[in-house]
C-alpha cells in the first residue's frame, strides 16, 4: 500500500529550492537603502510571494516551565540567574489540549509548545508526541521548541505529525559567546539539519535589543539566510525584557526604524519564508506595527502572554489588524 505520509514527508525533504549565497557587502548594501527604496523593494518580494494584507497567528504555550540548565543571557527560564521565575514540571497531555482548543477558538492557526530543556529525554519525547499529535487532531499546525535534537529524536517528532520545529541561532556568529556559553551555534545548526533531514518545517531566527550593533543583526540574517536551504518561519524577537539576566547590562531598545529596516532587509534576502514579528510587540506602537507589516513581516504571536513574558491583548491586535484591513484568524 502506498504511504501518503512517507511520501509527503520525503517531498519535503527533496523540494528544497536552492537559493543564493548572501555576502555581507551585497546585505549591508540593501539595509542602508534610502528607506523609500529599500520598503518598495520589500514589498514588490512580499507581494511576489505572499498575500499582503494577510497576517499569521501563532499562540505559545509554556510546558515546562524554567530550572533550564543553559546559559541563555537573556532568558527568564535559565537556573543560572535569579529572575524570581517559579519551575514547573511538564504538562499533562490534556490540560495542553485543553490550551489549544482556546488558542483556536482565539484565533489561532498554530500552536507552538515550548519546554525549557537543554535537550529532550527520550520519555519526555514520548510524552511531547502525545501531544502534537492531540494537537494536530484539532486541525491545527503544530510547533514544538525542546532545545537539541538528536536525529532520532527530530524523526519520531516527525513521525507523530510535527510541522514545524523552533530552534533559534538568536543572534550573530560574533556575539553568540557574549550571550550564550552553554551550547555552540554548531550545536544549533546541526539540530537544524536533524529537523530538515527529519522532513519537518524549520523557524529559527533571533533577538534584537541585547546590545549587539547592526551589524550582527545584518550578521544573523546572513546566517540564517545562507542556511542549506531558508528557514519556513523567521521569528524576529525584540528582547522582552526580564530582571535578573546578563543582558540587562547591554540592552538597548533599538531605533524603530532600524527594526523595520531588518524586517525589510528580511524580507528580501529570504523571500518566500513567513517573517515573524515576535516577542517585544508589547513596547512598539501600532504605527511601528504595520511598517513592520508593510516591510514584510507577516506573523504574529496572539495572547497576552508569551511563555513568561507580555504580549499585547487580543482585542487590541483585533483592532489593530482591523483597521490594516489585513486579515487573520483574529475576526
Ligand atoms: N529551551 C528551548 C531552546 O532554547 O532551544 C526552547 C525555548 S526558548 C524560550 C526559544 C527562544 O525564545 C530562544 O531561542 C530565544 O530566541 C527566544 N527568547 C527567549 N527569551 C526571550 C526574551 N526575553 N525576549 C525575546 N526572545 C526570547
Ligand atoms: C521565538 O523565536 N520566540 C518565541 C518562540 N520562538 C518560542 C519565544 C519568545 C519568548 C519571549 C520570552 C518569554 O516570554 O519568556
Ligand atoms: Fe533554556 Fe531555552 Fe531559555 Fe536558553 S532560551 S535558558 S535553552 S529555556
Amino acid at each position: 500500500m502506498v504511504d501518503v505520509v512517507e511520501i509527503e514527508r520525503t517531498a519535503s525533504r527533496i523540494s528544497v529550492a536552492p537559493h543564493k549565497h548572501w555576502e555581507r557587502a551585497e546585505a549591508e548594501a540593501l539595509y542602508n537603502l534610502p528607506f523609500a527604496d529599500l520598503m518598495f523593494q520589500a514589498q514588490g518580494v512580499h507581494r511576489a510571494n505572499f498575500n499582503p494584507n494577510h497576517v499569521e497567528t501563532a499562540s505559545l504555550l509554556s510546558i515546562k516551565t524554567g530550572g533550564c540548565p543553559e546559559d541563555c543571557g537573556y532568558c527568564s527560564q535559565s537556573a543560572q540567574y535569579d529572575t524570581g521565575l517559579k519551575a514547573t514540571r511538564l504538562m499533562p497531555r490534556d490540560e495542553v489540549v485543553a490550551v489549544a482548543q482556546r488558542a483556536k477558538d482565539a484565533g489561532a492557526t498554530r500552536f507552538c509548545m515550548a519546554a525549557a530543556w537543554r535537550s529532550p529525554k527520550d520519555r519526555d519525547l514520548d510524552q511531547v508526541c502525545d501531544m502534537v499529535s492531540a494537537v494536530k487532531g484539532l486541525g491545527m499546525e503544530t510547533c514544538v521548541t525542546l532545545g537539541m535534537l538528536t536525529p532520532d529524536q527530530a524523526e519520531r517528532l516527525s513521525e507523530a505529525g510535527l510541522d514545524f520545529y523552533n530552534h533559534n541561532v538568536d543572534t550573530s556568529p560574533e556575539y553568540y559567546d557574549k550571550i550564550i556559553t552553554t551550547r555552540t551555534l554548531q550545536d544549533r545548526i546541526d539540530t537544524l539539519a536533524h529537523v530538515r533531514d527529519a522532513g519537518i518545517k524549520v523557524c529559527c531566527g533571533g533577538i534584537i535589543g541585547m546590545g549587539e550593533q547592526v551589524d550582527d543583526r545584518l550578521g544573523m540574517l546572513m546566517l540564517l539566510a545562507n542556511l542549506p536551504s531558508h528557514p519556513e518561519s523567521v521569528p524576529i524577537n525584540l528582547w522582552n525584557e526580564v530582571k535578573g539576566v546578563p543582558v540587562n547590562d547591554t540592552a538597548e531598545r533599538p531605533d524603530p526604524i532600524a527594526l523595520v529596516r531588518l524586517v525589510a532587509t528580511a524580507r528580501i534576502m529570504m523571500p518566500q519564508s513567513v517573517v515573524r514579528l515576535s516577542a517585544g510587540r508589547q513596547y512598539m506602537t501600532d504605527e511601528l506595527q504595520a511598517m513592520c507589516f508593510l516591510a514584510g513581516a507577516n506573523s504574529i504571536f496572539i495572547g497576552d502572554v508569551l511563555l513568561t513574558t507580555k504580549n499585547p491583548q487580543r482585542d487590541r491586535d483585533a483592532d489593530l489588524l482591523d483597521r490594516l484591513g489585513i486579515t487573520s484568524r483574529l475576526a
